[in-house]
């Protein structure tokens, strides 16, 4: 039976990737070179530090290990200035309902994300009350596609892997998913998140009635 559901963040609750996509692309500027909304896709779901490395290597930028993480933490600083201008009209279609949905409905709820800033963005658009648990990249280290993120959550919502499902915007996402024995709900592109166990466009089109046909995988 399905117990819990496990959202991600980023792509899946709220579009912060664009706000990640100008903080990188204004970094980049400064040290010469540019990066486009298709290298943007790549991070998707990726954490900060890997985000640079990948992002220095686009650029062809080596940096020393200090320099690394004065960059990154320069990045987040223009990040968090996008951030705090969020509120709850940021939420994406359907999102903030169909949590209320699955959790009247007697699921337990977990938001998962690589994001430091989880808890913030989370309340800055108000739903910082709408979870039983919350694992960010605070307390996880090892990024998707590795497990741990969402076993962790399965952990503290006290409900076994295979009773929960996860919502992922990021390819790596619905991998780490499966490799923590979990089923998948792809919300994006169908060709792009064709493993995923069911893929919708956005939790808008999502009912609970689809989320339960998914009983039987
Ligand atoms: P931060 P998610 C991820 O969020 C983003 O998709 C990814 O682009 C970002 O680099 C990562 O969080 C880390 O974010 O710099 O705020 O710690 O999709 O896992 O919710
Ligand atoms: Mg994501």
């Amino acid at each position: 039976p399905i117990k819990a559901c496990i959202f991600d963040l980023d792509g899946v609750i709220v579009n912060t990737s664009n706000y990640h996509y100008l903080a990188w692309k204004r970094l980049t500027n400064e040290l010469g070179f540019d990066i486009t909304e298709a290298d943007n896709e790549q991070l998707r779901g990726v954490s900060r530090m890997e985000c640079l490395r990948i992002i220095l290597s686009i650029g062809g930028v080596s940096v020393s290990a200090d320099q690394l993480y004065d960059l990154a933490e320069k990045k987040n600083n223009w990040y968090l200035e996008y951030v705090q201008k969020m509120d709850e009209h940021e939420i994406l279609p359907g999102a903030a309902e169909f949590i209320q949905a699955a959790r009247e409905s007697g699921l337990k709820v977990a938001i998962a994300s690589a994001s430091k800033n989880a808890g913030i963005i989370l309340r800055r658009v108000k739903l910082d009350t709408v979870y039983d648990a919350l694992v960010d990249g605070n307390t996880v280290n090892r990024s998707k596609p590795n497990p741990d993120i969402f076993l962790r959550s399965a952990r503290e919502l006290n409900v076994d892997p295979e009773n929960c499902i996860v919502f992922e915007d990021a390819i790596s996402g619905i991998q780490a998913a499966h490799n923590a024995g979990m089923r998948s709900i792809g919300i994006g592109s169908d060709i792009m998140l064709k493993n995923a166990h069911m893929v919708v466009p956005s939790l808008g089109v999502m009912s609970l009635e689809d989320l339960y046909s998914l009983e039987n995988f």
